[in-house]
């Protein structure tokens, strides 16, 4: 049974992943077997990347693209393929938020939003599932969100991105399913990485961040998610063992999806 969770031979792409959700997957990624490439936005970011795996004993490789930008994802992934093999695996990490009042975010703002978290998955989703079909097998993994399925205040355009992604990942597994590629989706909760420190930050006082409580009272877990919480779902996604799963978005999020929240003292 093990076997089946084994992604030995497997080649992975993850963007975005010089840190963060993105690390912590391909990190579990390489210790179920897979060969890493993971992409940021920067050379900087890359180079700190490589060096951040090579530190965990990962030789990754890293690439320089602009998700959003298709010429480059297609070069790119041709040169992936070129120079280390056809991509099995994709993983749609790379992503931004704003946190601004809807009536105060400016339509630019809105679509920067949409671009990098909804508009690139599309781009490089269509730039790998050509091999995947020639090869016959592939799995997408599109990182979603507890905004995938609620709203909040400020995150108008990242609410609609990440329920639009929802709705991409289905999309991708009802076209391409016949040709034994699955995509699926993980919605995270709430976790502790630099996309939320601001979050979490102590009061002045020293006390912690309103929000960091709200979260806590909301989460029947009542912690904050770490970036290892989501390795063993996505492993599992993305191996052999999930390949009856399709267009489904697995949430790990402690429970807050199925909480009313703590009643307050
Ligand atoms: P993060 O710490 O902000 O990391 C996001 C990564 O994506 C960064 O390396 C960032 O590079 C990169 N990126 C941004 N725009 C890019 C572009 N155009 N091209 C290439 N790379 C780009 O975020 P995270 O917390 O690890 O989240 C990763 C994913 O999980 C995101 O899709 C996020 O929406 C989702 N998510 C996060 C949480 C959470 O609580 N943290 C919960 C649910 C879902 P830069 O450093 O240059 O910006
Ligand atoms: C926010 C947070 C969330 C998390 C995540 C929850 O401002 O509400 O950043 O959006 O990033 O998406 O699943």
């Amino acid at each position: 049974m093990l076997k089946n969770f084994s992604l030995e031979g497997k080649i992975a792409l993850v963007t975005g992943a010089s840190y963060g959700i993105g690390y912590a997957i391909a990190k579990a990624f390489h210790a179920a077997g897979a060969t890493i490439v993971f992409n940021d936005i920067n050379a900087d970011l890359v180079q700190k990347g490589v060096a951040a795996y090579k530190a965990d004993g990962i030789a990754a490789h890293g690439y320089v693209f602009d998700v959003t930008d298709e010429q480059q994802v297609n070069d790119v992934v041709a040169k992936i393929t070129s120079e280390v093999g056809v991509i099995d695996i994709l993983v749609n990490n790379a992503g931004i938020i704003k946190r601004i009042p809807m009536i105060e975010m400016s339509a630019k703002e809105f679509r920067q939003v949409i671009d990098v978290d909804l508009n690139a998955p599309f781009i490089v989703s269509k730039a790998v599932l050509p091999a995947m079909i020639a090869k016959g097998h592939g799995k997408i993994i599109n990182i979603c969100s507890m905004m995938s399925e609620l709203g909040r205040e400020t995150v108008s355009a990242y609410a609609a991105a990440k329920g639009g992604l929802k709705m991409l990942t289905r999309n991708i597994a009802s076209e391409y399913g016949e040709y034994n590629i699955q995509c699926n989706g993980i919605g995270p909760g709430y976790i502790a990485t630099p996309q939320t420190a601001p979050l979490r930050e102590l009061q002045a006082d020293g006390s912690r961040h309103p929000f960091d409580s709200f979260i806590i009272s909301k989460t029947p877990a009542a912690r904050w998610g770490t970036s290892e919480d989501l390795a063993g779902p996505a492993v599992f996604l993305a191996s052999e063992a999930s390949n009856f799963v399709n267009g489904h978005v697995l949430y790990v999020d402690g429970g807050i999806l199925a909480y009313i929240g703590k009643q307050p003292k």
